[in-house]
């Protein structure tokens, strides 16, 4: 809104040029959203205190956690307020991809409200069956890719990272791809969101790496030099990463260890949807199991589990799955297990950038 309010200005007065420009306008989109986050993260924790909004804890799982029954949850509607108000502040909302993004992160987010609603209403730790889920993950996920792939000059080609002329054509099957690649994504943050700060650590991570790729790509020049897909108006999803990143800092303020607050399944659905939602529109979509590495390890981590304990009847590979769990029965302190986890998730990012130049 302010793009639209104040650029038009410049001719007026030079300064307003500024709002032009996407890098300024990616600072600034994290600076709203992390102090909306920081005013208000302390009265949201008191509301849902308040409103008995606690998180239940399963007793199957490491017993270090029993202390964390009744911490308020659900802190993922703070997150997307943050990132839709910093958003329409901040992004030029002419961008057809904005509102495709925006549509993911509300909607993955309302899915993630009405699952931990049901688990707290009926004060449990089940929530709305996981086929009902996927089934509007994928409805949602389906729309959106839908729309992404009528776009005029929309690219159906997967970019392979290190290899440049290699970009495989998937034609329409593309939305299926992009359909699970969001519903992926959103479900593999969903399943490391285990322990204080994470995954926010990662979501952090990973989007402030899509700042860059989205303005690379949304860049004639960048992308041409770098050569990598054009993507024309790509670069405004730069402010939208800008705008999660700092609400994730404002959040991780609250869901450091120990946590004042927990996103819920509405703050892990949607910034996972996002996320796997940003990879597709800037083209970057394979890359995303690399940046998001860790949330892929996580996954696997209990796709192995689960088919090794019904395969073995019974046996395990890891202490308990998710990865997570397995180094705190080994006995690491959870701070620990988290900072190592963002470590890895750094250097996953290095990489991943650098092979924008490795190819
Ligand atoms: C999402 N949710 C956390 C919190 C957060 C198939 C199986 C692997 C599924 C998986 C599962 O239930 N995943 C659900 C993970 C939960 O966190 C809540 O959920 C939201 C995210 N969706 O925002 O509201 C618990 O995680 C802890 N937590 C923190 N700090 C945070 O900042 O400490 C969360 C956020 C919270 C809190 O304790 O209650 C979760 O773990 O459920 N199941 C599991 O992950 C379970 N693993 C398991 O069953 N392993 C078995 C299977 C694979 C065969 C095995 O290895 O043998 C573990 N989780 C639980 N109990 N709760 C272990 C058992």
């Amino acid at each position: 809104m302010i793009y639209h309010l104040l650029y038009p200005l410049h001719t007026v007065i030079s300064f307003f040029n500024v709002f032009r420009y996407i890098t300024f306008r990616t600072i600034f989109a994290a600076i709203t959203s992390l102090l909306i986050c920081l005013i208000f993260g302390k009265w949201m924790i008191q509301k849902l205190q308040e409103m008995q909004i606690g998180q239940q804890v399963r007793d199957d799982g490491p017993q270090s956690h029993m202390v964390k029954k009744g911490t308020p949850t659900m802190g993922g509607i703070l997150i997307i307020f943050a990132v839709v108000i910093s958003t329409i502040l901040w992004t030029n909302l002419s961008d057809v991809y904005v509102w495709l993004v925006l549509l993911v992160t509300v909607g993955y987010g309302l899915i993630g409200f009405i699952d931990d609603y049901k688990k707290l209403a009926v004060n449990s730790s089940k929530g709305i069956s996981g086929k009902t889920r996927l089934v509007v993950e994928i409805i949602i996920a389906l729309f959106v890719s839908v729309i992404l792939y009528l776009q005029p000059g929309f690219n159906s080609q997967v970019t392979i990272p290190f290899f440049k002329t290699v970009l495989p054509d998937l034609g329409w099957v593309y939305i299926l791809f992009s359909v699970f690649i969001i519903v992926g994504a959103a479900n593999a943050v969903n399943l490391t969101d285990g322990l204080d700060g994470l995954a926010i650590g990662p979501v952090i991570i990973c989007f402030a790496t899509y700042i860059l790729f989205a303005y690379f790509a949304g860049n004639v020049k960048t992308s041409s030099y770098l050569q990598i897909p054009h993507v024309s108006g790509a670069g405004e999803l730069a402010v939208f990463c800008g705008a999660i990143g700092g609400a994730g800092l404002g959040f991780l303020w609250f869901n450091a260890y120990p946590a004042e607050l927990f996103m819920g399944d509405v703050g892990s659905l949607s910034l996972g949807g996002a996320l796997g939602a940003v990879a597709i529109v800037t083209k970057q979509e394979i890359l995303l199991a690399i940046v998001g590495g860790i949330f892929v390890i996580e996954t696997f981590s209990v796709i192995f589990q689960v088919g090794y304990f019904k395969m073995t009847g019974g046996k395990r590979i890891l202490r308990m799955a998710p990865l997570h769990h397995h180094f705190e029965l080994k006995g690491w302190a959870e701070p620990k297990v988290i900072v190592r986890f963002w470590i890895i998730s750094i250097l996953l990012a290095l990489m991943a950038i650098s092979t924008l130049k490795l190819r």
